[in-house]
This record gives structure tokens, C-alpha cells and sequence, in this order.
């Protein structure tokens, strides 16, 4: 658990409130629907929301940003896309060798931009099956701290107010990603817990997602099944000696999958979701698009092991909201 810095409790497993009943829309014991607000001002939480955190596991702030900032991300991410050549990624994907290419241009990336396609992107031809733009799956992991429009976007007194709020004592952005989720061929993307891949000692990653397009059940929101975070930890991922990525299975436990919940969210939400929160989207077979922005963070007062997949140079210090 994360250590509080502020006498709010950890982000961790958060505890529930003693009065959870009365904050939150509950059936049978369950909490029914998942909790959402409209921004607080200054990013700072009220009590009642990091209450309603503390239990959910997640939180949806409407009109975190505006239409505007989110088009201003929209139009640097297309900028970055033009400036991409896709035939790099695709000689990548093309042979077993290249496989294990694949797999560098993954685990390097942690402090770098860069381009993943979609699975279904390319046709039996090796063709794209639409235009470069509408075929990527994620650009990621160092946009934040690499790209202006990204690090204005990402540091703002809004977001180091929340992560305060939050309890982080010094937070760092380990990781931004922008995802696509294209229509037609948007990927599904299978229930996970972040701490899984961003595993510290206490746990302390948090994950900050924006819609910068209406997301919606059609073209694949995100869904959480509240509450799941005060589980295990399922899994853990970690580089082997050799550098290749493995998996460990730490809890064979189900997750109540039957009580996910969508979090459909207009342009410039904020979705708040910690670290075991277990979550997942839909495959995008809409004709519309679902872009979002996430940065996830973790504590510099928790330890980062180096078999992490996600690693950057010394290079490139790590920085918090501001
Ligand atoms: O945007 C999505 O569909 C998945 C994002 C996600 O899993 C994350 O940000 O942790």
C-alpha cells in the first residue's frame, strides 16, 4: 500500500469508509453503478470522492479538460502519426527472427515514442487494410516527458492536486499511452490489474485515463468491476535474466466479471483507477473512433524493481505532475 502523505489513507487497497453506504448507489451489498462527479475545482477531491475512490477502485470526473485541450493532444497525435512510416513496424512483425524484434521495439520503448499497430491491421497481402492513421493500436510509453504538447498536457495544477489528493507522497509519470482503439478493428484489450506490468514495493500505481473522444459501449469504453482492486494481485510481470517478458501466476482466483460496469465518458473525462483495479475494454467494431490518453504513476517513495518491462536511460529522469 502506498504510505499516505496527507492523513487521506493509501491509494493501495483503500479501505472502505465506515459510512461507504451512504456515499455510494449500492444493490445487495454491491455497489451498482460506478462512482462519477463532475470535476472538483483545482483538481482538488473531495472527501465524498476519495471515499467513493477508496471503495470503487475508480472514479470518473466529467469535464476534467477541455474539448479544446483534448483536440489540441488530438491534432499533435496526428502529427506524430504522419511523421511515422508503418513499413519499420511491419518488417518487425513479418518473420520468427523479426519476431524477437518485435519484442525489443516493445521493451525499449519505455522512454521513447512508439508506434504499435493493431493485430488485424494488415491484410493476407501484408496490405494495410485502411490508412496508417486508422490501423495503430497505441503510440507509447515517454510522450509526457519527449513531446511539449504531450508534458503541457500531462503536468498541469489540476493533475498535481489530484495526485496529492490521492495520497501520493512523490508521485512520478512512469508511462503515457495513446490509444487509438480505430474503428472497425480497434483491439479488445482483456481484463488486467496495471500493477501487474507497473509492480512497485508497496504497490502505488494509479492510472489517470482521458477520453478525448466519446467513448461509449458501441466503440469500446473502458469497464471496472467496482470494488475488485481490495482483491489480490493476480499476476506479475518481469523481465526473465535473458531480457524476454514472463508472466507469474500469483492468484488462480476468479474475478466477478459479471459485475463490470461500462465508464462511458465524453471528451475530457477523467478516468481515475488504481493500480488493482481490474479493468478492460470491448473491441472497437463501431465506425467511430475512441482515442484516449492515459498516464499511469507510481510512487518515488516505493521501490521500482529492475526487472520491470517498463525501463528508461538515467537519461531521462523521472518527473510528477509538475
Ligand atoms: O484504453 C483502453 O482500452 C485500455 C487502457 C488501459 O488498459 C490502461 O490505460 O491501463
Amino acid at each position: 500500500m502506498l504510505p499516505s502523505c496527507q492523513g487521506h489513507g493509501p491509494v493501495g487497497r483503500g479501505a472502505a469508509p465506515d459510512n461507504e453506504e451512504k456515499d455510494m448507489t449500492h444493490v445487495a451489498g454491491r455497489i451498482a453503478e460506478l462512482p462519477q462527479f463532475a470535476a472538483p475545482a483545482g483538481g482538488r477531491l473531495t472527501d465524498e470522492m476519495r471515499a467513493a475512490f477508496d471503495a470503487a477502485g475508480v472514479i470518473i470526473l466529467r469535464d476534467f479538460c477541455s474539448v479544446r485541450k483534448c483536440a489540441e493532444l488530438k491534432a499533435r497525435a496526428e502529427e506524430l502519426v504522419e511523421a511515422f512510416d508503418p513499413t519499420e513496424v511491419r518488417s518487425v512483425f513479418s518473420t520468427t527472427t523479426q519476431n524477437q524484434l518485435d519484442d525489443r521495439y516493445f521493451i525499449d520503448s519505455g522512454d521513447k515514442i512508439r508506434f504499435f499497430l493493431e493485430d488485424d491491421a494488415f491484410d493476407e497481402r501484408g496490405e494495410l487494410r485502411q490508412p496508417k492513421h486508422l490501423s495503430l493500436n497505441k503510440m507509447g510509453h515517454a510522450m509526457h516527458d519527449l513531446d511539449p504538447v504531450f508534458d503541457r498536457f500531462s503536468r498541469t495544477p489540476e493533475l498535481a492536486a489530484l495526485a496529492r489528493r490521492l495520497g501520493f507522497c512523490k508521485p512520478a509519470i512512469i508511462q503515457s499511452m495513446y490509444i487509438f482503439k480505430p474503428p472497425r478493428i480497434g483491439g479488445e484489450v482483456v481484463s488486467h490489474q496495471d500493477s501487474t506490468y507497473i509492480y512497485t514495493e508497496p504497490e502505488s500505481c494509479v492510472g489517470f485515463w482521458f477520453a478525448l473522444e466519446d467513448a461509449t459501449l458501441e466503440n469500446g469504453c473502458m469497464q471496472f468491476i467496482p470494488g475488485a482492486h481490495k482483491g489480490p494481485l493476480k499476476a506479475r510481470n518481469y523481465r526473465r535474466p535473458d531480457g524476454t517478458l514472463t508472466t507469474d501466476i500469483l492468484d488462480a482466483g476468479e474475478w466477478p466479471e459479471e459485475q463490470r460496469l461500462p465508464a462511458e465518458a465524453k471528451a475530457g473525462t477523467l478516468v481515475v483507477f488504481n493500480g488493482r483495479a481490474p479493468h478492460m475494454s470491448a473491441a472497437n467494431r463501431s465506425s467511430v473512433s475512441r482515442h484516449a490518453y492515459t498516464l499511469h504513476a507510481i510512487d518515488r517513495t516505493s521501490h521500482y524493481p529492475a526487472e520491470n518491462w517498463l525501463q528508461r536511460s538515467p537519461d531521462l529522469p523521472l518527473r510528477g505532475f509538475e
